[in-house]
């Protein structure tokens, strides 16, 4: 059966401040993705997700949208982005947008009317008396914040469940759905491919009450994955979605394999695919803040629970939210290279759609800053300070933040060896990564032993491969070292092997060497440290 377009294409995940810049404002803009086309064509991109560009005062960097209808003036004009749209398509590269619709900006005309308790926008956010001069429910937020603001003004509090800044919509009020399908028409007039739905299986809230005492998220059961949420859906799907050659992938916050069924059953007509995010939560206990050291078996043991769950994966390692994969889940230091390219044959030899972060492909580390000063992102900074309320020493808050900060992801693209890294003739936003000398796109280009050629490399053998393409998925081990797996379609087997460690590792698996990251088109029966192979076994399962 012929696959979906989005089935069978890589997409690439462009964070537009961090991009490239044009201007010399230090802030990566449009014109500058206009002007990287030709590399993302030449990698071999078939889809670009754009992080929010609408007109946004950027507490949380585009993530609060203060009009949907409109670019960000930062990043360019609504010409630009009618430019890249064209420009993309004679590639042959389509562009989804990030659709952020649980919330707004507080900056947002409705929300400015919406203050007013007579307005009619009132009812589009959740507005609710205090109790006993408390805020209204025990509730707390994702960004280690109370989650109610008290308005001085109508006496009333706001409900907002990231930063204050970001007041939660009302779905109780049919209007604000009416409004939510004008803003995903118009884009999808404009000619773009989908959308990338943040944290939409929070949506709907069923209910204000006081949340069961928990750790984290206190309330979450009131609002995770309701019914209503799915109606939401799919009232989108079959009112607009439906009528455009396009698709969906949901970003969906604590998600159960059985909340993910739900999600992307075909015949509920909901969204097409969903980021989940148990495979990112295995290397910490309870919350992303406290990391626990990483071992691949439970990665693999996580992966493999979610390509058994769903028929279609949206695979990523890396996003704009998380530390970067090869400092993560690699060796940033003496095994770098080989390890980022075990990363990339793990993410695009698995079942599903395989995204990949801007930066990911010529390996780019965590941010490498020295002073809480040099951090930007609200969250990290609404983390240090809690933290330091709940008197965790000083030593510990650092660490926190050096290893999960939003921000590892967040630094410039590094471009070439020449000042700020090519990303920008100004002072970058967010500074860059003292690795750029050595971590550059121009060091690797025409290099085919590089991360990114081998990226290019992988991507191709992809779409010449039906089996990667569409095979089953079958789990043969999840060591402490070696995880390995098989891709199956009718007689082809394909075996992909690797080794987690700094040192020879034993495999069992025999076969014809389809690709090796290490370069070698014979293996014996031991990996190299850090090597990833594709085999095709010539009886079966090896
Ligand atoms: O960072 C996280 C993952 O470990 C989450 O807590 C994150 O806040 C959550 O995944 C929701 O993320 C999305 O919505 C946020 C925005 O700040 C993130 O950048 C976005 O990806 C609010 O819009
Ligand atoms: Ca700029």
């Amino acid at each position: 059966m012929k696959q979906p377009w989005w089935q069978e294409r890589i997409v690439y995940q462009i964070y537009p401040r961090s991009f490239q810049d044009s201007n010399g404002d230090g802030i990566g803009d449009l014109r500058g993705i206009i002007n990287r086309l030709d590399y993302l064509d030449a990698l071999g991109v078939g889809v670009i997700w754009l992080s929010p560009v609408y007109r946004s005062p950027n507490v949380d960097n585009g993530y609060d949208i203060s009009d949907y209808y409109d670019i960000n003036p930062q990043l360019g004009t609504m010409a630009d982005m009618d430019e890249l749209i064209k420009k993309a398509a004679e590639l042959d590269i389509r562009i989804i947008m990030d659709l952020v619709i649980n919330h707004t900006s507080d900056q947002h005309v409705w929300f400015q009317q919406s203050r007013d308790p007579k307005s009619p926008y009132r009812d589009y956010y959740i507005w609710r008396p205090g109790k006993n001069g408390k805020p209204p429910n025990n509730w707390t937020s994702f960004f280690a914040e109370d989650c109610w603001v008290y308005d001085e003004k109508s006496g009333e509090y706001y409900l907002h469940l990231f930063a204050k800044e970001q007041p939660d919509l009302n779905y109780n009020n049919p209007k604000v759905l009416e409004e939510v399908k004008n803003i995903l028409s118009f884009w999808l007039d404009k000619g773009i491919s989908g959308f990338r739905c943040d944290v939409i299986n929070i949506l709907y809230k069923d209910s204000l009450a006081d949340g069961r005492q928990r750790l984290i998220l206190r309330g979450i059961e009131h609002y995770l994955s309701r019914p209503g949420t799915h109606e939401i859906l799919q009232s989108l799907r079959r009112d607009v979605f439906s009528q455009y050659d396009c698709f969906t992938v949901g970003e969906t916050v604590f998600v159960t394999p059985q909340m993910g069924r739900d999600l992307c059953d075909p015949e509920r007509e909901e969204l097409d695919m969903i980021f989940s995010f148990e495979h990112m939560e295995t290397d910490q206990f309870i919350v992303k803040w406290f990391k626990r050291k990483f071992h691949p078996g439970r990665l693999a043991k996580a992966i493999d629970r979610w390509q058994r769950a769903l028929d279609w994966n949206a695979n990523y390692l890396e996003n704009h939210d998380q530390p970067r994969s090869v400092s993560r889940f690699g060796n940033d230091g003496r095994f770098w290279s080989e390890s980022a390219k075990l990363l990339a044959t793990l993410l695009l030899t698995l079942r599903g759609t395989p995204f990949i972060y801007q930066g990911q492909e010529i390996g780019m580390t965590n941010f490498d800053f020295t002073s809480l000063g040099q951090v930007q992102d609200v969250e990290s900074h609404n983390v240090y300070h809690l933290a330091k309320k709940l008197l965790i020493p000083g030593w510990y808050r650092w660490r926190m933040i050096q290893q999960t900060s939003r921000d590892n992801a967040r630094t410039p693209m590094q471009w070439d060896g020449t000042a700020n890294a090519g990303f920008s003739t100004g002072q970058p936003w967010l500074g860059v990564n003292n690795n750029f000398k050595r971590i550059n796109v121009a060091e690797q280009i025409d290099r085919d032993d590089s991360i990114l050629g081998f990226y290019r490399e992988l991507i191709r053998l992809r779409a010449s491969l039906d089996t990667l393409k569409s095979g089953q998925f079958q789990l043969l081990t999840a060591g402490r070292h070696v995880v390995a797996y098989a891709r199956s379609l009718e007689n082809e087997h394909l075996i992909i092997a690797l080794n987690f460690s700094t040192r020879n590792r034993r495999i069992a698996y025999k076969g014809e060497v389809i690709l090796a990251s290490s370069g070698r088109t014979a293996i014996g029966d031991e990996l190299l440290p850090y090597e990833a192979v594709i085999l095709r076994s010539m009886n079966g399962r090896g």
